[in-house]
This record gives structure tokens, C-alpha cells and sequence, in this order.
């Protein structure tokens, strides 16, 4: 009998993490000739493998693909860190509709695959920060929220644009207790939506979004404390008024609308100085908006950011 010995570049695709997978598709794009001749021995199809990189990004070094997804704040699936990544995979995301609302000219039930049948994708990488003090940098691929925003043509009316997470307790077991007053929604105000680094997410790695991490798509707003970038939404409303969002109902104290990352507010039960870099040992400084100020500060010309927290 003919034992065939693997090469160690034959991952058998199990024995593969998506890390290793768009880490060896990153060595092989920036590629020799022998690398391209290994290419098709190699078990990577990752759905977003050709997706451009953005000049958006940071260079930091990335946190492991394992982390990013087993370390998850999605209430929906439970308030454990663990629970997304053992509860998630009961969601359907197909197919998926996304309804448009208020003030905008073109409202309606868009089927998901319609609206991202053209739509031009990049990655961009991204720090998130949780209120929490932890922080992670994670290769998403998405779009500019900006491009769906003028799809949807919003009215002169439209000052703020809210977002709701799906509501299906049959498959989101959190949703059988009432922490959030449910569905999950976020808010951003108009001109906040439309820069360029807000994003709507569509997977992260090279590959289609994991569901803990919101599939099939997510809003990441980076120089915003994580809570505002709402997972698996399914609707999109057009306000004149400034809309509810589900941490700042729940606590008004703690979780204001603009939650912008400012490390010289403290929580009310922790200070915002710092932050621990998941796969770090050394805590790091904060910065201000996330280190995104020179892009966004002047969205915030004049007003108080003590007050509007
Ligand atoms: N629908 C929904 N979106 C959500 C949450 C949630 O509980 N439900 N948690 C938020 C918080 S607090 C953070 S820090 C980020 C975490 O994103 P990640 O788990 O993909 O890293 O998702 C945000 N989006
Ligand atoms: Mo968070």
C-alpha cells in the first residue's frame, strides 16, 4: 500500500484555524513563486480571500481569530463571554431581510443578497474597545454604512439613524430573560453614520461573519466603546429625534447615546485610563475616540463630552 506523507504546508483543513488560513493567504499574496506553486495544496476557501485592503487599517498586530471568537459580548446568546460561541450556531441567517424605515425616500424589506450583490467590499482593520477595558484588533471586511445610507435616501427630515437586532427567542436563548429590554438597538447620529470609518461588517478574517460575532451583518463604529456596533441587524430607521438604544434604557448613568471612547471619563464603576489588550500581559493606555481623534474629533466641535458621554 502507498502511504502518501503530507507536506507540512497540506493542512488538512480541520487541523487549520481561519488564523492560520488568512495568515497564510497574507504570506502568499505578498508571494514568491514558490509559494504561488503551493497555493493549490493548500486548504484554504475562505469566501472573502480577494477582498482589498483599506488604508483605514491599522498595522497592529491582530488578535487571534480563537479569541475573537470565544471571547463575545452578544446578550442575545447569554451574558457569559463563552456563551455566543456555544449558543450562536442556532441562529438561521438565511435568509435574512433588512427593513428600511422612517425618514428616507426608499423604505421597504430588503432581501440581504440584493443589497450586497454589488456592493464593492474592503477590509479594514479595526481596534474595538469594550466599555469593559478590554480591547482587540480584528480584520473586518465590510463597506462604508455611508453607501447604504444613500441607497436608502434619507429625507431632509433625518437626523439619526437606529438599528435593531433581531428579536427571535427561539433561537436566542438570552432573549427568554429580560437583561435588555429586547430587541438590542444602537443609534448613531446622522453625520456620525455616514463616515467613512463607520462600517457595516459582513465577515471578519477573510471569511463570512461567525455568528457570535453578529452574521450576517454587523455595524463597527471603531471610536466607540463596543456596545454601540450592533450585531445581526435587521432593521434600519431614519429619525428626526434621537433614538433609544438598548444600554442607555437599561442605564443612563453608565451608557450614554454618544459613547465615544474617552479615557478622561471615568465609568462609574471603573476608570476608562486603560485597557487590557487580549493576548497582552501589559495593560495600555486609552486613547481618546480610540485612537481614531484626528478622523472624528471634529464631529464633536463645541460640544461638552462629560455631559454628552
Ligand atoms: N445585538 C447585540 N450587539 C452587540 C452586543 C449584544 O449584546 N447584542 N454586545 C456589544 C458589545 S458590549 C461589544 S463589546 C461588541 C462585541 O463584539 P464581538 O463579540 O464581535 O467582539 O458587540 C456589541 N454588539
Ligand atoms: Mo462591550
Amino acid at each position: 500500500m502507498l502511504v502518501r506523507v503530507k507536506q507540512d504546508w497540506e493542512l488538512r483543513e480541520r487541523d487549520v484555524t481561519p488564523e492560520r488560513l488568512y495568515l497564510n493567504r497574507r504570506r502568499f499574496m505578498a508571494g514568491s513563486a514558490a509559494a504561488l506553486a503551493l497555493a493549490p495544496g493548500m486548504a484554504f476557501a475562505a469566501k472573502y480571500d480577494d477582498v482589498a485592503p483599506s488604508p483605514f487599517s491599522t498595522d497592529e498586530k491582530l488578535t487571534s481569530f480563537d479569541a475573537i471568537t470565544r471571547y463575545n459580548n452578544f446578550y442575545e446568546f447569554g451574558t457569559g463571554k463563552e456563551d455566543p460561541a456555544k449558543y450562536a450556531h442556532n441562529l438561521t441567517t438565511e435568509p435574512w431581510t433588512i427593513s428600511v424605515e422612517g425618514e428616507c425616500h426608499r423604505p421597504g424589506i430588503y432581501g440581504l443578497d440584493d443589497l450586497l450583490a454589488n456592493q464593492d467590499l474592503e477590509e479594514r482593520i479595526y481596534r474595538l474597545r469594550c466599555v469593559e477595558a478590554w480591547s482587540m484588533v480584528i480584520p473586518w471586511v465590510g463597506f462604508p454604512l455611508a453607501d447604504w445610507i444613500n441607497t436608502f435616501e434619507p429625507t431632509g427630515n433625518a437626523k439619526y439613524v437606529q438599528f435593531d437586532t433581531l428579536y427571535r427567542p427561539s433561537e436566542m436563548r438570552g432573549q427568554k430573560r429580560g437583561f435588555i429590554d429586547w430587541p438590542y438597538q444602537e443609534g448613531l447620529r446622522l453625520d456620525e453614520a455616514m463616515h467613512p470609518l463607520t462600517l457595516i461588517a459582513v465577515g471578519l478574517y477573510g471569511q463570512t461573519m461567525p455568528k457570535q460575532n453578529g452574521a450576517p451583518i454587523r455595524l463597527v463604529v471603531p471610536w466607540k466603546y463596543g456596545f454601540k456596533s450592533i450585531k445581526s441587524i435587521v432593521n434600519v430607521r431614519f429619525t428626526e429625534t434621537q433614538p433609544e438604544t438598548a444600554w442607555n434604557k437599561e442605564n443612563p448613568r453608565e451608557y450614554g447615546f454618544y459613547s465615544n471612547v474617552n479615557p478622561d471619563v471615568d465609568h462609574p464603576r471603573w476608570s476608562q485610563k486603560s485597557e487590557r489588550r487580549i493576548g497582552e500581559l501589559r495593560r495600555r493606555t486609552t486613547l481618546p475616540f480610540n485612537g481614531y481623534g484626528e478622523q472624528v474629533a471634529s464631529l464633536y466641535a463645541g460640544m461638552d463630552l462629560r455631559k454628552n458621554y
